[in-house]
């Protein structure tokens, strides 16, 4: 049985932060409507759904992901790159605590979920204006002795690592060239989002299914092309905040 640790869309996400988008007028209900869908996307793909409270003061916590690094030894709950989300991690905390044992990133290392690419026991880490060289560091003398390698990689003109690649079968990622060099993935199959998409990177792989937003069609052709079955949401209010499908859970066995 799958487990996805969820958060609802905080009434405050209009304050969230912003990289590299503009404020935009994000509707908090809407947000939370297509986020409803979402979660009812990852039940249907074989999920029991924990749906963690709304916070008023946390605009950003809907966005579970950049809080934990979920392994099935071990739980790495992160320090965010953005002090203004360092208050989600207690909530973490004490949900994943009832499945795994727990760890936590110090400072002055810092990492966000986001960045961290896991396909097996291989994991790569986005250096990023979230994670630095600490905060990398620490994840590996926490995943090493596991057997785990850590690797850190770069990324241009994106939030996160998983804004640029992501995993969308077995040994397949969902790659964009222009945001990650498909060097660093060697021995894996990759799939190049569409020209016209550059930001259709980001999929959720849950079991068989990739849940992938709508706004996206010619990449999701390629995807299935490729005999990947895809089930589309609607991604785009969460999208004006630069968060994506993975972000939106953690997803652990
Ligand atoms: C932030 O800047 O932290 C949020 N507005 C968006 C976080 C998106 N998270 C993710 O891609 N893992």
């Amino acid at each position: 049985m799958l487990v996805a640790v969820t958060r609802k869309v905080s009434p405050a996400i209009a304050r969230c932060e912003l990289t590299h988008l503009k404020p935009s007028g994000i509707d908090p209900v809407l947000a939370a409507s297509q986020h409803e869908t979402y979660c009812r996307a990852l039940a249907e793909a074989g999920c029991r759904i924990v749906s963690l409270p709304a916070d008023p003061d946390l605009p950003d916590s809907v966005f579970v992901e950049d809080g934990a690094v979920v392994l099935d030894e071990i739980a790495v709950l992160t320090r965010p790159g953005a002090p203004s989300r360092r208050p989600e991690i207690p909530a973490l905390r004490a949900e994943l605590e009832r499945y795994r044992p727990v760890v936590e990133i110090n400072a002055p290392g810092t990492l966000d979920g986001g960045d961290v690419l896991q396909v097996g026991r291989r994991l790569w880490v986005g250096r990023s204006g979230r994670s630095n060289a600490g905060g990398i560091r620490q994840l590996g003398e926490f995943l090493e002795p596991f057997g785990y390698t850590v690797a850190p990689v770069s990324i241009r003109g994106c939030l996160h690592l998983k804004t640029a690649v992501t995993r969308v079968g077995p040994d397949t990622v969902l790659l964009n060239p222009d945001m990650v060099d498909p060097v660093c993935f060697d021995g894996l199959n990759i799939l190049e989002v569409d020209r016209s998409e550059p930001m259709a990177a980001n999929a959720l792989l849950v079991g068989e299914t990739v849940i992938y937003p709508e706004a996206f069609p010619a990449t999701r052709r390629k995807m299935e092309q490729a005999d990947i079955q895809v089930r589309t949401v609607p991604a785009g209010e969460l999208a004006k905040a630069e968060g994506g499908v993975t972000c939106c859970s953690i997803v652990l066995r």
